[in-house]
């Protein structure tokens, strides 16, 4: 092995880490949450007047897919008593299900205020008669049985109020005045959300703000508030910088990888939010289950949906579901709370890695029974079966490969959580990005070593990319093969803000140096690629490839999306 990539593999093992706040330990322990849509929609259930919201789609968007006047929503809204709902029921299903923490829609676009308000008589307990405030019940039961409180607040949209976002058939864009509605609405609720609920996990704001400054003044709210409360990504501009404590991937979104940041992914069990009479296409405990362990692989939050009746009652299949991945994680709960990610994927399923263990999470045996594992440059200790650790699993190595002997019995069909003691920290060698012939090789951000600073992330517009970068010690990196040698044009696809443009950068290609200068691409998100001059490979191997700030600077390098290299003669296509 050569020094050079010698060198890599112990860069490799000092990853860049997600920075600790310690604001955020809870959150990034407790993994997996319930997510609460109920209000008056939960009462029409997916039908209005014989027209139905489609599998598929929205059912608490109901008011504003057939433009339901407010005079009429309003009036169906006073129907909602909720005679059969039971806070301590939720709870004990959160419980149950293993979830740590709740999080209930306070108030959706349609602007009922699922809570007593003083702001506006549109709300559960006043408008309709029913007197009780769910959110205040919610908060108590939570309180006691330890789970974190949280709430669901839609800042922005609001098709009640005439000068809120949303609703444009009952009411004149012209007229509107959003700021009245910002002022006189939203943020005095969430005032009150902060005040008379007692200590909040976290606000859970949706469907982004105008601008930074509007977004800027709900962060203030919470902080001054309650400075240990979180703010989900949402609350910003989804176009702009995270403005938030942690990012929230699209609505059932996954990364393709793992992150360097904090994040969560709401999803829903079924396919709507608010409840539906028609939506029966329930996920499967093992498909929860195995999503869970996906996104805590790749070192996410996991925020499940439940949409309740309108007469409070959870679904029945939904109970099922969740009731079956809470039996899983009783047993194998070591494995998902308090792990951190494990950037290593396997034919037979995911891992999770928590001090001197890694958990390796087996979805499907191989059928000789043997549970290869690559990649890992620890020696191992031991292994055993989470639910039998007094049974120690046979460990060998087939040169790099880890090899474990599948237990005889007691195997899960879901998952089997095997738990291999190593020696030290886990260190996993980067994977080697292969040429295949006479094609350009493409080093995105996900398969990126980074280092210092430089942080994989979201974008919240939907893309991923490397940013956080200021200097020289924040750096990505790969490890190529490459089969063809020759001269190779070098690009870099990346987006940079007007005020980056001249910042200089390196690339380097083995021993080979090019350096360039950063172009502004627009705003914010707008990805372009940029030549940035050629190398000569001299001969097929290995190599090591990397870009980084040339010099300190107070602003980001660029949004990194990916470094080309591409044979002399092959042409890419590029926008
Ligand atoms: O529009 C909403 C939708 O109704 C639901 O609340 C989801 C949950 O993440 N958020 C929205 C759009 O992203």
């Amino acid at each position: 092995m050569g020094r050079r990539i010698a060198a890599f593999l112990l860069l490799a093992a000092a990853c860049a880490a997600q920075p600790a706040d310690p604001r955020l330990a809870w959150y990034s322990h407790d993994k997996f949450g319930m997510f609460i849509h109920w209000g008056p929609y939960s009462l029409l259930a997916g039908e209005y007047k014989g027209q139905r919201t489609p599998i598929g789609d929205e059912a608490e968007w109901i008011m504003q897919r057939f433009n339901i006047p407010v005079k009429e929503y309003r009036e169906m809204a006073r129907g909602l008593r909720p005679l059969k709902f039971d806070a301590a029921e939720y709870v004990r299903l959160a419980k149950a299900a293993g979830m740590k923490y709740i999080v209930i829609t306070a108030k959706h676009h349609d602007g009922f205020a699922m809570y007593r308000s003083k702001v506006s008589s549109y709300n559960i307990a006043d408008w309709t008669g029913w007197g009780r405030d769910p959110v205040d019940e919610l908060s108590k039961e939570c309180r006691k049985a330890g789970i974190r409180f949280c709430v669901y607040y839609s800042h922005r949209e609001d098709w009640d109020d005439p000068d809120g976002y949303g609703n444009n058939w009952d009411y004149d864009r012209a007229g509107k005045n959003f700021a009245r509605y910002l002022e006189n609405k939203s943020k005095p609720q969430l005032r009150e959300l902060l005040t008379n609920y007692g200590p909040l996990g976290l606000v859970w704001f949706d469907r982004g703000m105008e601008t930074d400054q509007q977004a800027s003044e709900f962060v203030q709210i919470v902080r001054t508030l309650q400075p240990a409360c979180l703010v989900n990504g949402r609350v910003g501009n989804y176009g702009h910088e995270l403005m938030g404590d942690y990012q929230n991937m699209g609505d059932n979104g996954m990364p393709t990888g793992g992150l360097d940041e904090y994040w969560e992914t709401p999803q829903t069990l079924n396919t709507t939010w608010g409840y539906s009479k028609f939506d029966q296409e329930w996920k499967t405990p093992a498909g929860v289950i195995h999503r869970l362990v996906e996104i805590v692989s790749k070192g996410g939050n996991y925020l499940l949906n439940i949409g309740p009746m309108a007469d409070g009652v959870i679904p029945p299949p939904s109970v099922a579901v969740l009731k079956k991945v809470g039996a899983w994680i009783e047993t194998n709960g070591e494995s998902i709370y308090g792990t951190s990610a494990c950037p290593a994927e396997f034919t037979w399923g995911r891992c999770t890695v928590k001090g001197e263990k890694v958990y390796l999470h087996v979805f499907n045996w191989p059928a000789d029974g043997i549970l290869r594992v690559s990649g890992f440059n620890n020696r191992t200790r031991a292994a055993y079966a989470v639910n039998n650790p007094s049974r120690k699993l046979q460990v060998g190595r087939d040169n790099d490969v880890i090899t474990i002997a599948a237990p005889v019995t007691g195997r899960d069909e879901i998952d089997t959580v095997v738990a291999l003691e190593i020696e030290g920290r886990l260190s996993v060698r980067p994977s080697l990005v292969t040429q295949g012939s006479d094609v350009p090789i493409e080093l995105d951000y996900m398969r990126a070593q980074t280092t210092g600073k430089a942080a994989k992330r979201f974008n919240r517009d939907g893309k991923f990319h490397i940013s956080k970068w200021t200097g020289p010690a924040d750096s990505a990196a790969w490890r190529i093969r490459v089969s063809q040698a020759g001269p190779y044009r070098v690009r870099v696809r990346y987006a940079a803000r007007p005020t980056w443009a001249g910042s200089e950068y390196r690339v380097k290609v083995g021993g080979q140096l090019l350096t360039a200068r950063v172009a502004a691409t627009g705003e914010w998100y707008a990805y372009k690629t940029f030549d940035v001059g050629s190398i000569d490979i001299a001969k097929a191997g290995e190599y090591e490839v990397s870009i980084r700030p040339v010099a300190d600077s107070d602003h980001d390098l660029m949004y990194f999306q990916s470094l080309i290299l591409e044979p002399a003669g092959v042409k890419m296509m590029v926008e």
